[in-house]
């Protein structure tokens, strides 16, 4: 660690002089506690919504966003401000990247399928959208039109018959005009003008003006984290994943540029106090210039402050060699995985466990972030050992069907009938039985 204060702090580690403890404190990421308070304010703000309806989203938004709004759907009129607001460039740029994402994620929609499994017999499977979908998108310290891209996009391919989209008003009482332009892009018009706990409650709930919704999905602060949590264990509303702070893991060797590592570890960085960054690498040499070049690049950031707290959690590890560093990142299960390698594909099939990959030095989180086609919303806190990134799928039920002909029974019937006697469920055996007899006659 270093310690100077004009320096700042990050943790330097050598993997091979780390005993067991050691090595688990330095995968482990910092606990996620909910405070009481949070979760005991987080459920106030969710009883109010039920019970009260608008009029409590009315109190609740004067309180936390401190605007008076009479109205919390966006308006036409609204809508045509906000393209008048955005610049040229950027309504182009966010053209151009939901096309690829959108090209993208169509090409990785399943298809239904059905397979004859024994003479009669067919079993199919069929694709139906979630009836209704509620996305959020956060407007905390920047707001993220790119998020309402990565969920707009793959719930227009899905075919959700409602899709809503609910971001924090700002002071003046509009919404951010890219974050409006962006989801109107993507196919979606209804906006709500709501942030926090209370808009997560609207969704689950329904209220006067905004409808009730079957899943949520998006990121947000812990009040809007621990929301979903609440609502989904409640059984209102199902939810996209479990979220924690953002992370990257970089794995770079000796010939990677310090530069481009430092730059996309600050980029991680400058999301929050709280995300999380690791370096793991087989070259010292490459380690102190990474270090050289994080301290300089922070220097020029706007959200250095923030970017600076992050650091002081991350870890910069030397690691044996890559077979040692691909070991600790399936372990970690980062959420983004960068391999800055001479050769990064031939890398790619020791990836156990990672959100999304990034494959080589021309080619940044920053893209995947923004627009080369897959989608952000990632699995964070290890989740990646057993979940996957929104995709289409996410806005999907994938429901079986099966149906057996007179031939169909009688080809499998004895199984079932032999099978239901072993578990001594005798309705089960003689609903099988009654047919096979009728189809026998
Ligand atoms: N890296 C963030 C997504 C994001 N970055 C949005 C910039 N804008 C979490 O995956
Ligand atoms: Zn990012």
């Amino acid at each position: 660690v270093q310690e100077t204060s004009a320096q700042p702090a990050w943790n330097r580690l050598q993997w091979s002089a780390l005993d067991e403890a050691a090595r688990t404190r330095a995968l482990t990421r910092p606990v996620q506690v909910v405070a009481d308070a949070t979760r005991q304010a987080v459920a106030a703000v969710l009883d109010a919504v039920r019970s009260r309806g608008d009029e409590a989203l009315r109190e609740l938004t004067a309180r936390f966003d401190k605007v008076e709004l009479e109205r919390f759907e966006v308006s036409a009129g609204e809508f045509a401000a906000a393209e008048a607001a955005v610049s040229p460039e950027l309504r182009q740029a966010m053209a151009d990247a939901a096309a690829r994402i959108e090209a993208f994620h169509r090409a990785g929609m399943g298809k239904g399928y059905s397979v004859e499994t024994a003479p009669g017999v067919v079993c199919e499977r069929i694709i139906r959208p979630v009836p209704r979908v509620g996305l959020y998108v956060p407007a905390g310290s920047a707001p993220l039109p790119s998020t309402a891209l990565m969920l707009c996009v793959p719930a227009a391919l899905a075919g959700c018959r409602q899709v809503v989209l609910c971001t924090p008003p700002r002071a003046d009482g509009t919404a951010d005009p890219a974050v409006l332009v962006a989801a109107r892009l993507a196919g979606v018009d209804r906006v709500f003008k709501l942030g926090g706990a209370q808009a997560i409650a609207a969704l689950a709930f329904g209220t006067a003006s905004v409808p009730k919704v079957d899943k949520i999905f998006g990121p947000g602060n812990s009040y809007v984290d621990e929301a979903k949590r609440q609502v989904a264990q409640g059984g209102a509303a199902a939810i996209d994943m479990p979220a924690g702070p953002s992370e990257v893991l970089v794995i770079a060797d000796e010939g990677a540029d310090p530069a481009y590592v430092a730059s996309d570890l600050l980029s991680q960085a400058e999301h929050g106090p709280d995300s999380q960054v690791l370096l793991l690498s087989d070259s010292a040499a490459l380690i102190d210039r990474v270090e050289a070049e994080l301290a300089s690049q922070l220097e020029a950031l706007p959200r250095a402050e923030i970017a600076r707290k992050a650091l002081a959690s991350s870890r910069l590890v030397l690691v044996d060699s890559l077979d040692e560093a691909f070991a600790i990142s399936n372990t970690y299960a980062p959420e983004h995985l960068i391999l800055a390698l001479r050769e990064p594909r031939q890398w790619l099939d020791r990836v156990e466990a990672a959100g999304s990959v990034f494959l080589g030095d021309w080619t940044p989180e920053a893209l995947g972030d923004y627009c080369s086609g897959t989608n952000h919303v990632l699995p964070t806190n290890g989740a990646a050992r057993a979940w996957s990134g929104v995709s289409v799928a996410s806005f999907q039920n994938f429901v079986s069907v099966q149906a057996a002909s007179r031939e169909g029974i009688l080809a499998i019937g004895e199984c079932a009938v032999t099978m239901a006697r072993a578990e001594q469920l005798d309705a089960h055996a003689n609903a099988v039985a009654l047919r096979l007899k009728g189809a026998a006659a």
